[in-house]
Formats: structure tokens, sequence, C-alpha cells
């Protein structure tokens, strides 16, 4: 499979590319595989399928949906997912989570939550590429989902669990990022760190139903109130809180509207492509920092300065800032 692989990036990139510009799902399917390799081959026939299928153009919708374990994601995207395929739309999944090496793959446990959506001819779903640091996780579902674009997909939906640093990467990668929250986890505000109310365009708050609809109404209200206090993302665009109840379809749609109404105060598509070429140039500046600094790592003949340097920090003849450059400086001689 993996000798395959690389042969036919070798001998048929034009083929693939061709194949995933089709929408073939097994075209799709192998240009992913390629994508989340670290074969260093592999990574060079990535590079030239994406520059191949660049740019997809479209008109495209980024949706990242982020939120804690047990709030509902996976039955909201089911929810979202399949109302927008019997809109005629085509709805990629992908998920950020750099720990899915340990659960095993988010999506993938998770499509049985995601049943019909996982069937739907319409619909493609992906899991979280395992492994590397979440930087490299968050490239590659980048990538994945420039792809997926390529392949006639006009919803990608970034699925990310909220914790930690990875709905940042998310965020930088999407449109429109909603944060899902559900009553019931007791803590309310407190649960979340500020950080993320800061980047959320949308505010949902799941499992509007049954006992738990008037905490969630409640949960809502407080954070409208909280949001308000928020300096706006967009000039024109003040965040906006929602209710809604994925278990049982309501809401769904007015959910959409509103990620439709954010998209409206992003601006014509002229700003939308301003917004998104900014989005490509920090990932550039994410790509260099990254890439510099696993060069520097990589490097044999740095590697025993640094370790050499290290022990003289730790016991502090050296301050951490003056070993760096010392590093840096032999690393740039080579
Ligand atoms: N009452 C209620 N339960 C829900 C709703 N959406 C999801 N759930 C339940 O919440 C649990 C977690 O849902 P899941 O979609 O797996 O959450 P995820 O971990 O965020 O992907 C499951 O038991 C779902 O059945 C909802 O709208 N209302
Ligand atoms: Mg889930």
């Amino acid at each position: 499979m993996r000798a395959s692989l690389a042969a036919m990036a070798k001998k048929a990139q034009p083929d693939l590319a061709e194949g995933v510009l089709a929408g073939d799902r097994r075209a799709l399917a192998q240009g992913i595989t390629l994508v989340e390799s670290s074969r260093p081959d592999h990574r060079a026939a990535a590079e030239a399928l994406l520059e191949a299928v660049l740019p997809a153009g479209g008109e495209v919708v980024r949706l990242g949906i982020s939120g804690a374990p047990g709030v509902g994601k996976s039955t909201f995207i089911e929810a979202l997912g399949t109302s927008l395929t019997a809109e005629g739309r085509q709805v990629a999944v992908l998920a950020v989570d750099p720990s899915s090496v340990r659960s095993g793959g988010s999506i993938l446990g998770d499509k049985t939550r995601m049943e019909d959506l996982a069937r739907d001819p319409r619909a493609f779903i992906r899991p979280s590429p395992s492994g590397g640091t979440l930087g490299g996780v968050a490239r590659r579902s980048r990538e994945v989902m420039l792809l997926c674009e390529a392949a006639g997909h006009d919803v990608v939906i970034v699925e990310t669990v909220g914790v930690g640093q990875s709905e940042i990467a998310v965020a930088a990668m999407v449109d429109t990022f909603v944060l899902l929250l559900a009553p019931g986890g007791g803590d309310a505000l407190q649960g979340i760190k500020r950080g993320i109310m800061e980047i959320a365009d949308l505010i949902v708050v799941n499992k509007s139903d049954g006992d738990l609809k008037r905490a969630a109404e409640a949960m809502a209200a407080q954070y409208a109130g909280a949001l308000g206090l928020l300096r706006p993302i967009l000039a024109n665009w003040q965040p906006e809180v929602l209710t809604c109840s994925a278990a049982a379809g309501q809401g769904i749609d007015e959910v959409w509207q509103a990620v439709l109404r954010h998209r409206q105060a992003i601006g014509d598509q002229t700003a939308l492509a301003a917004r998104r070429a900014e989005q490509a140039r920090a990932w550039l500046g994410n790509e260099l920092e990254e890439g510099l600094v696993a060069a520097l790592r990589a490097d044999p003949g740095t590697a025993s300065l640094a370790a050499e340097l290290e022990v003289r920090v730790e016991a502090g003849e050296l301050s951490p800032g003056a070993a760096a450059r010392e590093i840096i400086a032999a690393f740039l001689k080579h």
C-alpha cells in the first residue's frame, strides 16, 4: 500500500489531481493519505498535488466547531450535516485533535453518532490525523480541508475539542468559528476560558430540550451578557448566542442562518478572499517557525552545543536568552 502510494504519487500525479478535482472519493482519500504522511517523498508529492488543485475557488463555507467532550458536537454535526446535504450541499467533516492518538481518533469513534452522515454519499468524514504536535496536526487538517474543497465539498466543518490550543488553530483556518456549549456542566462561565469566547463568532447552547431547556436558556442569557463586555472581532459583527437541540433537530437551521449572517458581515467575495489570504499568510509564519525549529533540532552540529548550554542554563551560569542566541548563531553558521 505504502509502496504503491509512493509509486502512484511519482508517476500519476496529474491523474491524482484530476481525480480529486473530479470529486472522485478514492482519489480524495489517496490525496489525503499523501497529505497526512510524514514520509519526505510523500510530502513532496502532497505539495505538488496541493499546488495542482489550488485554488479551488467556489463558494465554500468553512465552519469551525469547538466544544468540550459531551456537549453534543457529533450530534450537532450529524443534524446540521444531513440538513445541508439534503439541500444538495457537499459536506466534509474534519477533526483537529492532537490527543487522538490516545482516544483512537475522535471522529472515527463518533461515527456511530454520525451514522446518517457517514453513509451519506454527499458527505465525507475524516478523523483527526494522529500524532505529532498541534501545529503538525492542524497543518495537515488545513491541507485536507483544501483537498476536500477541490473535490467539490462546499461546506467544510472542522471539529475540535475545546481544551488547550487547538481551537485557536481551527479558528485560524475557518471563516466562522462556533463555540458549542451545553448546560449541566455545572460550572457555566467559569469552565470556559475567556480566550475561546474572544474568538467565537457564534455561541450555541445545545441540549435546549426537556428538563435542560430552562438551564440552556439561562446559560445563553448569561453568555450573551458576558459577550456584551467583549470587543467584537469584526467591526460590524456582534457575536450571537443561540440555543438548539441537536438531538431533537431544533434550532439547527437557525444556527446555519446565523453562520450565513456572519459570512455576510465578513463582506463580499473579495473581503472573504482577503481574510483567507491573511489567514494563509499567518499560517506561512507558523510553518516557518515550526520548520526552523525542527531544522535546528535535527541539526547534529547544533545538538551537542545545545545540550552543553542547557546544562549551563540549568545551573544558572547562563541566561536562557544568551544560550538561545548562541545556539542560533551556531546553527546559522552551518
Ligand atoms: N438532551 C440532549 N442530549 C444531547 C443533545 N445532543 C447530544 N446529546 C447527548 O449528549 C451526549 C454527547 O453527545 P456527542 O454528540 O457525542 O457529544 P460530543 O462529545 O461533543 O461529540 C450523548 O449522550 C448525546 O445523546 C441534545 O440536543 N439534547
Ligand atoms: Mg464527538
